[in-house]
């Protein structure tokens, strides 16, 4: 449970190349200049036992199953929630994080096929029932994504367009269960008019937070 003193916890969610890290970025910028101190940080991968993690998720080029995969993603969130999130927020800080639970469940869940109620009980179980308090979902449609995310790809985005358009409504219906937490944004516009968007819900955020 948060209480008034504790910081925020903020996720940027969406389909790869929806251009969420740039929305990220800019929050960051945002904040800081407010005077807020920011944290940065993403899944897979933030530092140390995560960016190995990472590094086989992203780049092994044997099979991995999918299985095996939910638990790689899970076992970076708990170090990651442990070491980085908690302390941050306890602190004060308003941690921004690239990519979080639901991730989770659009990809390894909606993408991939696994259970969704087994993989909410594994997120909470990583967790400990640390949750966001706001998930900024950035929705574009995917042959803008693509376009956007040009040709280097990795492992998970080799997976294909109809999986991308599985992830993609996989968010649509997470953010329909849980619109208190869940905003999705328009991520069509220019980036300047995306980041209007963002800075109203997260502005609502810290004004019930802070004032
Ligand atoms: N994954 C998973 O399966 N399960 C999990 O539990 C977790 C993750 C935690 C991580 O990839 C992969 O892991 C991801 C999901 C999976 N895979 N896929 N597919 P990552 O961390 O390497 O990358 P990413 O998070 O998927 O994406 P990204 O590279 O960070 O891109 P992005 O955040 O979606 O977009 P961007 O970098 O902000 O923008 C992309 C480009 O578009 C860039 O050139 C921008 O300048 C441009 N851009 C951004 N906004 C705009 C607008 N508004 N207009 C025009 N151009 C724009």
């Amino acid at each position: 449970m948060q209480n008034k003193k504790q910081g925020l916890f903020i996720t940027f969610e969406g389909a790869d190349g929806c251009g969420k890290t740039t929305q990220l970025n800019l929050l960051q910028k945002y904040l800081e200049e407010k005077g807020f101190e920011i944290v940065v940080t993403r899944e897979p991968g933030a530092k140390g036992l995560g960016e190995e993690i990472r590094k086989l998720l992203l780049h092994y080029d044997g099979y991995i199953s999918p299985k095996c995969e939910a638990f790689m993603f899970l076992a970076d969130r708990a170090q990651h929630i442990d070491t980085i999130v908690k302390t941050a927020v306890n602190e004060g800080k308003i941690v921004l994080c690239d990519r979080h639970t639901d991730s989770t469940i659009a990809y390894q869940g909606y993408g991939r096929g696994e259970d969704i109620e087994k993989l909410k009980y594994l997120n909470n179980l990583a967790t400990s029932g640390f949750t966001p308090d706001l998930t900024i979902v950035c929705d574009v449609d995917i042959e803008t994504a693509i376009k956007r995310r040009g040709n280097d790809r990795d492992r998970m985005e080799q997976a294909g367009k109809d999986f991308q358009i599985k992830v993609q409504n996989g968010y649509r219906e997470i953010a329909k269960l849980e619109p208190n937490r869940v905003k999705i944004i328009d991520a069509k516009a220019s980036v300047e008019e995306v980041f209007e968007s963002c800075k109203k819900v997260v502005e609502q955020l810290i004004k019930k937070r802070y004032n």
